[in-house]
């Protein structure tokens, strides 16, 4: 066949992969059934926050830290602006999982960190009114990335190596065997030696017979102009956040910033319990739900939640440990997985391309990838 690999799905991680895989020297074939840089899946609004200090767990940090230097290598060789430097706040009560797991993270790997009472809060960033009992993790290590222009770049970058990427092609299913991979798509039936399956949301369709125990959130990401004046949200002075309440709930913001159009982004992180799929997928936002976020965020940061610019949904692909899938499909050892990011992933999108490279080019990577194992849920299908 003409290539060594196709790709299916070119959104965050399949834009990465396809230009790490291109980088690598193979001959790349990458397909997606939108046109580039769509707004139909979960690469989408503006902004992605990235953080070292990661309440989800310290082992996550090492892929952090070669994230980071893998986002500014991407933003170098690209010529884009991908990563703003605004630092982080993670706010609740001291034993939220977003303050002490940021701290352990923080501690256990000795990332520069600030912890902040309520009062320090309201001085250095006098947006906030947090309760007295309230704390903060700053990080000045985070920031946010824009999720679009990272995938132009990686898109762009794969390119430039060579890689041919087909936009607007719906794969309908696909086989592996001992002689290679078969990709049966609606331009025709492709071969190669390797396959790499980013589907995002359509991972229940693409490896349906696997029967990973994921559910497909749908997330609503909210555009409000905030009522303090444009200088007081400034990227140059606001860090991003994500507070969490005694119920465990968080709800994140960013900055204004050049392509946000004097609006501030905030949504609800994990809010579970809403179920879709990618075709069925209701895109309108109902007026609740914009009232429930204003609420939340009404006694913490009051001028934030101004006037609704826009909505736009989003969707998670959840795995029950929120942990991702990435590795050899559990019956392929041609087929690579990388999906389930549930909610937290695109900040690792650089690295999720180097390590998918490592497995397809040599077959194992020196990246700690054993807590993504595809088999961790037990036997499936
Ligand atoms: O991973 O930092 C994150 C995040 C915030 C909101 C959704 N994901």
């Amino acid at each position: 066949s003409s290539h060594d690999v196709i790709v299916i799905g070119l959104g965050g991680m399949g834009g990465a992969a396809v230009h790490r895989l291109a980088a690598e020297g193979l001959r790349v074939l990458g397909l997606d059934r939108f046109p580039a840089v769509h707004d139909q899946g979960s690469s989408h609004g503006g902004s992605r926050i990235i953080r070292q200090a990661y309440f989800e767990g310290a082992d996550y940090v090492p892929l952090l830290l070669r994230a980071y230097e893998l986002w500014d290598e991407l933003e170098a060789e690209s010529g884009l602006e991908i990563r703003h430097r605004t630092g982080g706040l993670m706010v609740g009560p001291a034993d939220s999982l977003a303050v002490a797991g940021s701290l352990r993270s923080a501690e256990a790997h000795g990332l520069d960190h600030e912890l902040l009472d309520a009062a320090e809060i309201r001085r250095r960033f006098p947006t906030m009114t947090p309760a007295d009992s309230d704390v903060a993790l700053y990080e000045a290590a985070a920031g946010f990335v824009s999720p679009e222009q990272s995938v132009t770049a990686n898109l762009t970058m794969a390119r430039r190596h060579g890689a041919e990427l087909r936009h607007g092609v719906r794969v309908d299913s696909w086989t592996a065997d001992s002689a290679g991979v078969t990709v049966h798509a609606d331009d025709g039936v492709h071969r190669a030696e390797r396959l790499v399956i980013c589907p995002g949301a359509w991972a229940p369709d693409l490896l349906a017979r696997l029967g990973l125990p994921l559910v497909v959130e749908r997330m609503v990401q909210f555009w409000f102009r905030p009522t303090a004046g444009p200088a007081s949200f400034a990227e140059q002075r606001h860090p991003i956040f994500i507070w969490e309440d005694a119920g465990r709930r968080q709800a994140y913001a960013f900055p204004m910033h050049a392509e946000s159009d004097g609006t501030v982004k905030a949504a609800f992180f994990r809010s579970g319990d809403n179920a879709c799929t990618p075709d069925t997928i209701d895109r309108r936002v109902a007026e609740g739900e914009e009232e429930e976020l204003r609420r939340f965020l009404s006694t913490r940061v009051p001028t934030l939640p101004g006037p609704l610019a826009r909505a736009k949904t989003c969707m998670y692909t959840t795995t029950p440990d929120e942990h991702f899938v990435i590795g050899p499909h559990p019956r392929h050892d041609r087929v690579t997985l990388a999906c389930g990011f549930s909610g937290h992933g695109f900040k690792f999108v650089p690295v999720v391309g180097e390590i998918v490279a490592d497995l397809v080019a040599r077959g194992t990577t020196r990246h700690p990838i054993a807590m993504f194992d595809p088999l961790r849920f037990g036997p499936q299908g």
